[in-house]
């Protein structure tokens, strides 16, 4: 069975329009979201003006800060600790990756964690590992919601991440490893947490073997077929989150996307599996709007 996450998501912007415009009718202002962009990497240009046209979407202000890549790690700076004192701001979220002169920790340490919809500071990691009321990082949170809304249950079974980044694959881990006593405002009734997580990478030995023995596979390595047919078991459940551009010159765009996994020999082995584009990604942009709404509801700026 595919896991819908475009339907999902858009399922969740209905749900977001509504809360917002509650909002409004009880005379309150909408909840504002601000999106720093730096350089022209294509794909973060397609993926913030996705997060832009979603929030107006649901009634969340959006504001989109472009710089050059030539901008200098202090003005970036700066920028971040306007935003922390603007009171107009409820969260922003500076996308990622940087150019390589800017210090992407020091970037990401200086926002305000009340503010950090992306759950990207120390302060936001540090609570989520604890089970402390926290933002969760968007692409966690969405994977977590799309279990939650099919009912796949997590406690006891063997989960396989694939991937250790501080935005994918740590954060994933450490929440489905946990007692499901935190349980994130907005946020399905069904709790997931309690799985036995192994967290692979790069200098894995027998990925495979490893793999064969998942429940659930969750991969976000950024390498396309990565996980194949012979790696799984009959049943598994497969989280696909890796994008990748693909040369096809038979697309108008001159590439197509696909995810980490070989879909078409893995699909049939697996009772549920994610598609890319149509899974994790939309699933990214509206855990996003989320967590800007409990940004709202949790501060008043
Ligand atoms: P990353 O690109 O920073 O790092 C890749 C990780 O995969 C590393 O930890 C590395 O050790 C591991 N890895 C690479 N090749 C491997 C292999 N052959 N075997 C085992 N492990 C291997 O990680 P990221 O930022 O999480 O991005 C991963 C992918 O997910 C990229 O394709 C990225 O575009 C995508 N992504 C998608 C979303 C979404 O919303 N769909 C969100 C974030 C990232
Ligand atoms: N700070 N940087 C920060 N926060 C994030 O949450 C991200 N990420 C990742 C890259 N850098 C970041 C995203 O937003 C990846 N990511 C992201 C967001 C949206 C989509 C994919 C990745 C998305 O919309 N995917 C669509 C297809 C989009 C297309 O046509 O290219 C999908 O259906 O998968």
């Amino acid at each position: 069975m595919i896991l819908d996450g475009k339907q999902i998501a858009a399922d969740i912007r209905a749900e977001l329009k509504e809360q917002v415009s509650e909002l409004l009718a009880q005379g309150k202002r909408a909840p504002k979201l601000a999106v720093i962009l730096v350089g022209h990497n294509p794909a973060s240009e397609t993926y913030v003006a996705n997060k832009i046209k979603a929030c107006q979407e649901v009634g969340i202000d959006a504001e989109k800060i472009a710089y050059d890549e030539t901008i200098t790690q202090q003005t970036l700076l700066t920028e971040i600790h306007r935003l922390n004192n603007d009171p107009s701001i409820d969260g922003f979220i500076v996308q990622l990756p940087l150019p390589e002169h800017i210090n992407e920790s020091a970037v990401l340490s200086a926002i305000d964690f009340r503010k950090d919809v992306d759950g990207l500071t120390p302060e936001n990691v540090g609570r989520t590992v604890q089970g402390l009321p926290s933002l969760v990082s968007a692409t966690p949170r969405g994977i977590r919601e799309l279990l939650a809304r099919y009912n796949i249950a997590t406690e006891g079974k063997h989960v396989v991440v694939i991937g250790r980044s501080n935005i994918v694959g740590k954060p994933i881990a450490m929440l489905l490893m946990q007692r499901p006593y935190l349980s994130l405002p907005g946020m399905s009734a069904s709790s997931l947490g309690d799985a036995t997580v192994t967290i692979c990478h790069s200098k894995t030995q027998d990925l495979d073997a490893i793999c064969r023995t998942a429940d659930i596979i969750i991969v976000a390595a950024g390498s396309p077929k990565l996980l194949t047919a012979n790696m799984v078991k009959e049943g598994v459940v497969v989280i696909d989150v890796g994008i990748n551009r693909v040369e096809d010159q038979t697309t108008p765009r001159g590439y197509r996307l696909v995810g980490d996994v070989d879909f078409e020999n893995v699909a049939p082995k697996a009772s549920y599996i994610t598609p890319v584009p149509g899974g994790v990604g939309p699933m990214t942009i509206v855990s996003l709007l989320q967590n800007t709404l409990q940004a709202y509801k949790e501060n008043n700026f």
